[in-house]
């Protein structure tokens, strides 16, 4: 077959899975052009989103998601504001903040399970569990999840990460909201996911 056919097939194949220009180019970059094998092996689609977190106090951050392939997704997260302890950090249902952080409904929860934490095998698909804030009420964390993906039927963008007042109880704490919201309080700041450039 000839190389630029191969290549022409190779460019549909990459169009037909992923939207990512990027990857397009570093495919028809690739240093062996003449090899169709070795074109395929050098694919990694990478995706990456981005959540930019904002609510009605001083509470705000940024998070990051970044999923190779079909694998698990890992999510950077860096909140400033918060009183020093633990908060329920999740993924809710909807990216729609005209009502801010309330519009966001529930926790993303396609599989129709009750709340829990994120090793539970029973959990909302949102369920992140808590982000820990130290003395200067910053929370770092690095959460890798394999219920979140960036693409398909279940992907994350277009919804919203909430991080909230309290402890998400993670479904145990005994409280008529435990296992729907793990008690974890008010909605401090939100940030409707989208894609970003890799
Ligand atoms: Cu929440
Ligand atoms: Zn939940």
């Amino acid at each position: 077959m000839q190389a630029a056919a191969i290549v022409a097939m190779v460019a549909h194949a990459i169009l037909t899975i992923t939207p990512s220009h990027h990857t397009l180019l570093h495919a028809l970059s690739s240093p062996n052009p003449s090899d169709p094998q070795k074109q395929f092996s050098l694919l990694a689609v990478s995706k990456k989103a981005v959540a930019v977190l904002k609510g009605d106090s001083k509470v705000e951050g940024v998070v990051t998601l970044t999923q190779e392939d079909d694998g698990r997704t890992t999510v950077n997260v860096r909140v400033t504001g918060l009183t020093p302890g633990l908060h329920g950090f999740h993924l809710h249902e909807y990216g729609d903040t005209t009502n801010g952080c309330m519009s966001t409904g529930a926790h993303f929860n396609p599989n129709r399970m009750t709340h829990g934490a994120p090793e539970d095998e029973v959990r909302h698909v949102g369920d992140l569990g808590n982000i820990v804030a130290n003395a200067d009420g910053v929370a770092e964390a690095t959460i890798v999840d394999k219920q979140i993906p960036l693409s398909g039927p279940s992907a994350v963008i277009g919804r919203a990460f909430v991080v909230h007042e309290l402890e998400d109880d993670l479904g145990k704490g005994g409280h008529e909201l435990s296992l729907t919201t793990g008690n974890a309080g008010g909605r401090l700041a939100c940030g409707v996911v989208g894609l970003t450039p890799i």
